[in-house]
């Protein structure tokens, strides 16, 4: 309880840090508060691996222009083709058996692990940062996984000083070599100021053999000491530093076949024929390779440290002890951290089991903080492009222009198959990272807010910035368009946010309270007033409302469905009075097979579409805007806005049950109008995710008598119940498991968890172990949690990673694989729930 208070504490102070910019009516003294509050989020969320796509990448948060930019590749050059299995962007034609951050949080560090067995090769990357955030490390740290395998880790260190093709004065270049092998560089961009990067060995041996003379094949190609090569490149070129590595030492090998056509090469040079060097030399660049080769047929592997320094910074982070001191602190500081904010109660399980829960559960979170990226680069936008709405096929974004430069601070659904920022994933991964660290979820959700368009209130379904993030997806996904929609989640987590504040206003409006909220904590931001805050959290919004009024007015235009088209059955129906004609939507830029915009891309809809056809999703959806609308009203006491969205979201549940929901289906429903006979109203039912939707999104009254059908068709194993988790078609639905079989029957764990959210929302008591009666909706509540603990537990023991969706049938990972996106909210489930 006093976390949760505590964290809103802090969910006042970051709203009201967002605000104070613009507020003139503070005094100077709370202006430097809140400043240094903004400095400490600044410089702490600062230096992080944010290039989600790749296994290790950096680039500083909102340096724009002139950032430096860095990776980190692998292969074993004692395979003649090893440069093949050249690791850089994380992606599953790999097949590590394993990757991932074990312990990671942005602010501290962390250490992500890989097992490559193709290469033979067991590496630990750990990353730490000092306690401002400033300067950093990184340790690389490898060994065999069979020594008695001959093999080779060649570490590929690149980097670049970006913004040098512009301003002339960004550069970074070597300034001293201290042995062969310990390499020092001097840096400066406008954004960073000077800095210093080091590159140091604390143990390995280089590959070598002592029967030659020397291992040097070429000049420059020598393996038994640290290469490196530096050359200019153009900064939006730089993400392609694995195919530029490729193609120098392919053209190195080939000079060097050419000019020993005669000799016989041993196969023990081969690592040394595959180091890079200077062929056509080039003259030095902000750009860096530098390849470190060590021999894997010692146990002990090897280690070297990267290091990072301003250089105004009195004391720099110098020494290998120093890095293995902070290493301990991050990992122990995080799991901390990670303590207050989840238990694991021990239940029916052993100790041991307890344990290893707890370590995946904060490898599945710190592998969803590992997704956090910071995107910056043009998107592509087709705004020409007419939807003719009676056609229902595939519509080719043909007329793409780029628009930009925007950037994006988000997490990603998966490192390996997403990653870029997706609306309809974002609001889930801010749910969990919510718990974890609020401040950081509404840094993230204020980057997305700043994407909404001023003059259409439009955001894209899914944010592509720059090359580097367009080069992972399919052509025919890469263009967006502004008439389509997506579920907006945001919104949903923005109404979590929004309502523990407004309880926390609600409830602790005096100022009494604070005092012993703010005992006991040392931290110089906490140190505000309650009600200072609430006024600050009204400003917040206040400077957001018009931009998300925008959003909310263009979702609901864009996605308006046709309800004259009923009018006549409705009519007859005799309910046509009762219906409010404004709140009916359906879906834009549906397909025959598919709904893409809904999320939930195959789920059956109307068959054949019809354009009268209305979505029973899309006007939940409008509900959990409205509702969030009428939150932020409330906050800044616009009393009158807020009886009009009371209103809104009142017609939106009247709305859903008397057009959609079904008698004689017990089940919420799309319509549409009877393909056979235009007088009749057909109902498009379709029992799974869709249908429970208005239940998952809270939005069936609590007294309605349809809640217990509800629950009965959840807990019903024969259609939807399984012991895996719920089902996203019913087992009985005519289209189950048919054709793509992506939203048809496999578990997901976004509606899941949704859903177990809704039941502690309806039913309070499902949460009790002891008390009350074992009611349906206890049994559901708490069979649905331990099942979906359960499978997803044992498939990452079994597989080693989360999955985008589960198996009906057996419960295993489907789907992509490593999708610590929204899978991850099974952290809440197991330590909060
Ligand atoms: C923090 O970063 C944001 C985004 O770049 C910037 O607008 C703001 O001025 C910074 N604030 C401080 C105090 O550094
Ligand atoms: C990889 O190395 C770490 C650190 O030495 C060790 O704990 C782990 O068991 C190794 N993993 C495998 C699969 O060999
Ligand atoms: C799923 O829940 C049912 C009902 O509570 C239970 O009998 C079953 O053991 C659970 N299965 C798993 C895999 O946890
Ligand atoms: C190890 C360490 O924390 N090093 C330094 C990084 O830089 C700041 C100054 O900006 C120092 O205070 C840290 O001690």
């Amino acid at each position: 309880m006093f976390n949760a208070k505590y964290k809103l504490l802090k969910a006042f102070w970051i709203l009201a840090n967002i605000v104070i910019l613009a507020s003139a009516t503070l005094s100077n003294g709370k202006l430097g508060e809140f400043e240094e509050y903004q400095k400490f989020t600044n410089e702490s969320l600062l230096w992080a691996p944010y290039r989600s796509n790749c296994y290790f990448g950096m680039r500083p948060r909102y340096v724009r222009d002139s950032p430096l930019v860095l990776g980190i590749m692998w292969f074993n050059s004692l395979s003649q083709d090893g440069l093949h299995s050249l690791r850089h962007f994380a992606t599953p034609q790999d097949k590590l058996q394993k990757y991932g951050w074990e312990v990671y949080d942005p602010r501290i560090g962390g250490k992500e692990v890989f097992i490559d067995e193709k290469n033979n090769l067991n590496l630990t990357i750990y990353f730490v940062k000092s306690k401002n955030g400033e300067n950093w490390s990184v340790r690389v740290q490898g060994q065999p996984l069979d020594p008695k395998k001959p093999s080779t880790a060649s570490v590929v260190l690149y980097f670049n000083q970006n913004g040098g093709e512009i301003d002339g004065k960004s550069s970074v270049a070597m300034i001293d070599r201290e042995g062969p092998n310990d390499l020092r560089f001097l840096g400066y961009s406008e954004e960073l100021g000077e800095y210093h990067l080091t590159v140091k060995d604390n143990y390995g041996h280089y590959f070598n053999n002592p029967a030659y003379e020397t291992m040097e094949v070429a000049p420059g190609s020598d393996c038994s000491k640290t290469s490196h090569l530096s050359l200019q490149i153009p900064d939006n070129e730089v993400w392609k530093a694995r195919d530029v590595f490729q193609s120098l030492v392919s053209d190195s090998i080939r000079d060097i076949l050419e000019k020993e056509k005669t000799k016989q090469r041993p196969a023990d040079l081969i690592p040394s024929v595959l180091t890079i060097r200077n062929l056509y030399n080039f003259n030095p660049g902000n750009f860096h390779y530098v390849q470190k080769t060590f021999d894997l047929s010692r146990k002990e592997g090897f280690e070297f440290d990267i290091t990072y320094n301003k250089l105004e910074t009195t004391q720099s982070i110098s020494t290998k002890e120093q890095i293995t001191e902070l290493i301990t602190w991050s990992l122990n500081e995080i799991n901390a951290r990670f303590d207050k904010h989840f238990s694991f109660t021990k239940g029916p399980d052993s100790i041991e089991n307890v344990e290893i829960k707890r370590r995946f559960a904060l490898e599945a979170l710190s592998n969803l903080l590992g997704g956090i990226g910071y995107f910056h680069g043009k998107q592509l936008v087709d705004r020409e492009t007419e939807f003719d709405e009676s056609q229902f096929t595939e519509i080719k974004l043909l007329n793409a222009k780029e628009e930009g430069p925007f950037e994006l601070f988000t997490s990603v659904p998966s490192r390996g198959f997403f990653p870029r920022g997706f609306y309809w994933d974002e609001g889930f991964h801010l749910l969990q990272i919510m718990e974890y660290d609020f401040d950081l979820a509404f840094e993230i959700l204020a980057s997305w807010f700043e994407m909404i368009e001023d003059d259409s209130g439009w955001i894209a379904r899914e944010i592509i910035l720059g090359d580097e993030a367009r080069s992972k997806v399919p052509q025919e996904f890469q263009v967006q368009n502004p008439n389509i929609a997506n579920p907006p989640t945001l919104l949903l987590a923005f109404s979590e946010m929004l309502s523990r504040a407004i309880e926390q206003i609600d409830d602790f409006g005096s100022g009494s309270y604070k005092q012993e909220m703010f005992n006991g904590r040392t931290s110089k931001f906490m140190t505000n007033n309650l009600e200072e805050n609430s006024d600050l959290l009204a400003e917040y919004a206040k400077k957001i409302y018009p931009k998300l009024l925008k959003h909310y007015s263009w979702f609901k235009e864009s996605q308006a469905g046709l309800i004259d088209e009923y009018a006549e059955i409705l009519e007859d129906e005799g309910i046509w009075d009762k219906i409010h004609k404004n709140e009916v939507y359906k879906w834009v830029g549906r397909t025959f097979t598919h709904c893409l915009p809904s999320g939930m891309d195959d789920y059956p809809r109307a068959q054949p579409p019809d354009i009268a056809e209305l979505n029973v999703d899309a006007l939940a959806w409008v509900g959990v805007m409205t509702r969030s609308m009428k939150q932020i009203a409330h906050v800044l006491k616009l009393t009158e806005d807020e009886e009009r969205y009371a209103q809104i979201e009142q017609n939106v549940i009247e709305n859903l049950d008397r057009l959609h929901w079904s008698e004689k289906d017990n089940c919420y429903c799309d319509i549409s109008i009877d393909p056979e006979d235009d007088d009749v109203r057909e109902f498009v039912c379709h029992e799974g995710y869709i249908s429970l939707l208005p239940f998952a999104l809270k939005l069936i009254p609590k007294d309605s008598p349809k809640l217990e059908k509800v629950v009965a068709l959840m807990s019903d194993p024969r259609k939807i119940f399984s012991e895996y988790g719920l089902l996203s078609l019913s087992r009985q639905d005519e289209y189950f498991g048919k054709d793509e079989n992506y939203w048809r029957g496999p578990i997901w764990m976004n509606i899941n968890y949704l859903c177990l959210d809704a039941m502690r929302y309806y039913y309070p008591d499902v949460i009790l172990e002891m008390a009350g009666d074992d009611g349906t909706a206890k049994k559901l509540y708490q069979s649905l949690k331990t099942n979906l603990s359960n499978n997803v537990y044992r498939v990452w023991k079994e597989q080693g990673y989360c999955y985008e969706n589960y198996s009906p049938v057996d419960g295993h990972g489907t789907g992509a694989e490593h999708f610590t996106g929204w899978t991850a909210l099974i952290v809440n489930i197991l330590g909060r729930y």
